[in-house]
């Protein structure tokens, strides 16, 4: 290789980073040629298209619809993404979708599909027509159409399946949201994401093209606390211009707006082939991959439907290595493997009829033992789910709770001193440099010191105890507040004097985490106050693993009640609308976690027999 001139491109959507060779896309065996096509309403979406110089053979399309830039998609054989299917040959096909950079048309933020047989565009029609066309003027086409991408491209990937054109016939999204109120980008069970909510919608709806909020600090968490209530962000800074952050005022509860904006609630079975991705450390949609798989499998798409879940941040498999995340090793490169062992040979069995097809159901990576493992039904089925409780003096054992009625821990939650997410200075999320994309892996021990944090945790293990499948939080609490915000983290500690690596002695590494904000704890669909002081149970789907804790190692629950500024923070005095919260309408509050033998908080683990 040359000397080569890089270029680093931030891109806030995935928080991924591209590395642009200047000199190599001179050198690329692909030809590029740009155009716009038209769609049934007569808007025209500029479309880059990426075919090889000499083709040998009629070849397939694959097709990426993005609201980030068409045009940073660089020569096929020059990215890693897309690399090892380059050496097979497509037809590699990137487009603005509307509204966006060079396309026509109006932008709106995943944008809903119509029902089928309407006569409505949506991204569905938009991708429908795109494959149309593309068949009718690109020569050399095979005839057959995948779809791919990661997060909105993911989305949009999954979006071409809702009213799909019979020549797609495989699908991989990857990352793709499924529902942005219950547990993707923008709320978590009704928590507000309010870092990530605020920059993104400012990144995609302040300009046609993506920008970033220019913050007058280094430390955001600073920025958001002076902002103080929610209003202010409307009143100070964004003036109701962006539609988005509008429809976030206009729907705090789960109604109508998000229920049709949900993946779940548009998707069907179809002749379409969907491998869904999902990595265990995504800090922007972990939630969605995993809710499309269930919804396709529910929906009977049987052996059309497989799930892919590895060691991985947001779009990690696409770029990287994958043998590292933070601190946390790997032993091997796990992106790689997915690009050259798993994508690659599944889009070429779809596509091009090569190879035998026989693809696992799932391929999960199991965390701890640091090892892919392949199963025929996901979840897997052959698991006992345990109790493991919280205990007086913050223990926790697989035990039941015996203590007497009245037995519980304490904390002061204080909405002007909430809980960092993430070890300050919290860089802006899409800042170059920013930590935001590897949080998920940080090490607890930064919050376990304070007194508005609990911790439960177990002797070190006798024997490694693995954990496969859906996991939930049974959670009894009480606030002197009329609402409040549960956080729960299941919590592998590493042993001190860790002989393999001495540096991750003690490490206390999340392997799942969620949040449900009290008012909802009986619907989404509607808030209701919590009466103070009166304990009820907090059931909090912490979704799913794949662990090994290992012997020596200890399992910590931690439990708090903020995670700032990723979660806006709570008033603790019951509002109707948080969004429109005023000064003063925040409280002190004193939360309880009960660990009696009437009221015993636990976590329901799916345990392995070994
Ligand atoms: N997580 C990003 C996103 C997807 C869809 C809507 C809003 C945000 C992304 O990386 O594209």
């Amino acid at each position: 290789m040359t000397k080569q001139l890089k270029y680093l491109l931030i891109i806030p959507l995935w928080s991924l980073f591209l590395f642009v060779d200047a000199q190599e896309t001179q050198n690329t065996s692909y030809i590029r040629q740009e155009v716009m096509i038209r769609m049934r309403d007569g808007i025209k979406l500029h479309t880059i298209i990426h075919r090889p110089a000499a083709i040998l053979e009629k070849l397939p399309f694959l097709l990426s619809r993005t609201p980030y830039g068409a045009d940073q998609f660089i020569a096929p054989d020059k990215n890693d993404y897309v690399g090892p299917m380059a050496k097979e040959g497509y037809i590699f096909v990137n487009q603005d979708i509307r509204g966006r950079y060079k396309s026509e048309g109006k932008y709106v933020m995943m944008r809903p599909a119509h029902p089928k047989g309407s006569k409505e565009i949506d991204e569905s029609t938009d991708a429908y027509d795109t494959i149309d066309w593309l068949l009718k003027n690109i020569e050399n086409n095979n005839g057959k159409a995948g779809m791919y991408g990661i997060s909105y491209d993911g989305w949009t990937a999954i979006m071409g399946t809702v009213k799909p054109h019979p020549a797609l016939v495989a699908v991989s999204e990857q990352a793709s949201p499924a529902d942005m109120y219950m547990g993707d980008d923008f709320h978590h069970n009704g928590a507000f994401r309010l870092s990530y909510g605020f920059e993104y919608v400012f990144s995609q709806e302040a300009a046609k093209t993506d920008t970033t909020f220019s913050f007058p600090v280094y430390d955001t968490y600073d920025w958001y606390l002076k902002l103080g209530p929610l209003s202010n962000i409307n009143e100070k800074y964004i003036h109701h211009k962006l539609p988005t952050w509008n429809n976030f005022v206009q729907h705090p509860d789960y109604d109508a707006f998000w229920q049709k904006q949900a993946v779940a609630n548009q998707l069907d079975t179809s002749h379409v082939h969907v491998m869904n991705v999902a990595g265990w450390w995504d800090q922007e949609d972990f939630y969605g991959p995993l809710k499309i798989y269930e919804t396709l499998e529910n929906k009977g798409a049987g052996k059309k439907n497989t799930i892919v879940i590895g060691p991985w941040n947001h779009g990690q498999w696409a770029y990287w290595a994958g043998d590292q995340l933070g601190n946390i090793k790997f032993g091997s490169p796990t992106s790689d493997k997915f690009r050259t062992e798993i994508q690659a040979p599944w889009f070429a069995y779809h596509l091009k009829g090569k190879g035998e097809g026989r693809f696992p159901k799932a391929i999960t990576y199991q965390t701890g033992s640091n090892a892919w493992k392949t199963y025929s039904e996901w979840p897997v089925s052959e698991v006992t789910p345990k109790n493991i409780y919280f205990h007086a003096g913050g223990k926790l054992s697989f035990e039941t709770a015996t203590q007497a009625e009245g037995s519980y821990a304490s904390y002061l939650s204080d909405p002007s001193h909430p809980v960092p997410y993430r070890p300050r200075p919290i860089e802006a999320t899409f800042q170059k440099g920013s930590r935001w994309s590897s949080w998920l892996a940080e090490d607890q021990r930064f919050v376990k010191d304070r007194p508005d944090v609990l911790s439960f945790e177990t002797e070190p293990l006798l024997t490694d105890i693995t954990v496969s499948g859906k996991i939930l939080a049974n959670l009894y609490a009480a606030t002197s507040g009329t609402d409040a915000d549960w956080i729960v983290k299941l919590i592998d500690v590493y042993p001190e004097g860790y002989k393999a690596e001495p540096k991750m002695g003690g490490y206390e590494l999340i392997v799942a985490s969620e949040i449900l904000r009290g008012r909802y704890r009986n619907g989404f669909e509607q808030s209701k106050a919590i009466p103070a002081n009166k304990v009820e149970l907090y059931p909090i789907d912490l979704h799913q693993m794949n662990h090994v804790f290992k012997k020596g190692h200890k399992i910590m629950v931690q439990v708090q009640s903020s995670w700032f500024p990723l979660y806006d923070r709570n008033p603790q005095r019951f509002v109707p609308n948080i969004f429109k919260t005023r000064e003063g309408d925040y409280q002190k509050a004193t939360h309880k976690i009960y660990t009696s033998k009437q009221y015993p908080s636990s976590i329901t683990l799916p345990i392995v027999k070994e």
